[in-house]
């Protein structure tokens, strides 16, 4: 075989452009590749939703990559042990109730489910707004390279539209944010201070649809409702993805 260049190249562009042109309209859009949008997107992938997932930074996995402090483990409590069997991510049992798993293992596993389910990935990819139509509802995302952000070029956005949007974006609540800047009936109230027990025993009912089209899942649901953080503590996380996989779905089906 002889390799051309040209050919390598033609590829690439011929099949992430239609990649792209596929998903300009699609059913949900995950924005955050952490570990709750991660288990979202590849739940809803799993159910034959058509959904991508949108990330800013070159690579997926959010704050699950470093564990604690660097040191690369993550803990996840009884209740989300099925969602560690479920993506087949390997952990040992600490003491009773607490498992510890390898955070790159589990982001590997992760990120394999959702790309088994047909989830699309967009990395590199920042949403930088969103639109908001006569009917009130969040039925698009306006999406730039990262790199173009980075450089502070001059350099406008292109759309796409989907029916459902999940802000999984951790911390800063991004998306949720910026329907409050704009004027949006939305609160975000920030997160508060360390609290693994509180944090992760709220999150499911701060896991909703926070505005109409929009869910929130991960800390940026914790971050909407003025929820506690929890550390290094995972298990919340996954939940709150498969949470907000399912009312996604229930959206979908109305
Ligand atoms: O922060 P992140 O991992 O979110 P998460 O799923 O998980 C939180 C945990 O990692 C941990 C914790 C709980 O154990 O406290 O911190 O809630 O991942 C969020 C991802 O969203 C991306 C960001 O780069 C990160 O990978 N992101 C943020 N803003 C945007 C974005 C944006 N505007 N467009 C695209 N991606």
């Amino acid at each position: 075989m002889t390799l051309n260049e040209v050919t390598i190249s033609r590829a690439i562009l011929e099949e992430q452009h239609r990649a792209l042109i596929d998903h300009l309209e699609m059913d949900a859009a995950v924005i955050g590749g952490g570990p709750s949008g991660l288990a979202c997107a590849a739940l809803l992938g799993e159910r034959g939703v058509s959904c991508a997932l949108i990330e800013k930074k070159l690579s997926i996995g959010g704050g699950m990559w470093g564990g604690g402090m660097m040191f690369p483990r993550i803990v996840v409590q009884e209740e989300a042990r099925r969602l560690l069997d479920r993506f087949d991510i390997a952990y040992k049992e600490f003491e009773e109730g607490y498992y510890v798993a390898k955070s790159v293992e589990a982001v590997a596993k992760l990120t394999a489910a959702a790309c088994d389910a047909g989830v699309e990935f967009f990395n590199l990819t920042t949403v930088e707004d969103v639109m908001i139509r006569g009917d009130g509802r969040i039925g698009g995302l306006v999406v730039n390279w990262t790199p173009v952000d980075m450089a502070g070029l001059h350099v406008d956005p292109l759309t796409m539209a989907c029916t459902c949007t999940v802000d999984a974006t951790g911390h800063d609540a991004m998306i949720a944010r910026m329907v409050e800047k704009k004027g949006g009936a939305l609160k975000v109230k920030g997160e508060s201070f360390m609290w693994a027990e509180r944090a992760e025993s709220r999150i499911l009912d701060h896991t909703k649809e926070v505005f109409p089209g929009l869910f929130v899942t991960g800390m940026a649901a914790n971050a909407v409702a003025g929820e506690c953080r929890m550390g290094p503590i995972f298990g919340g996380m996954l939940l709150s993805g498969e949470r907000a996989a399912e009312l996604v779905a229930e959206r979908l089906r109305r």
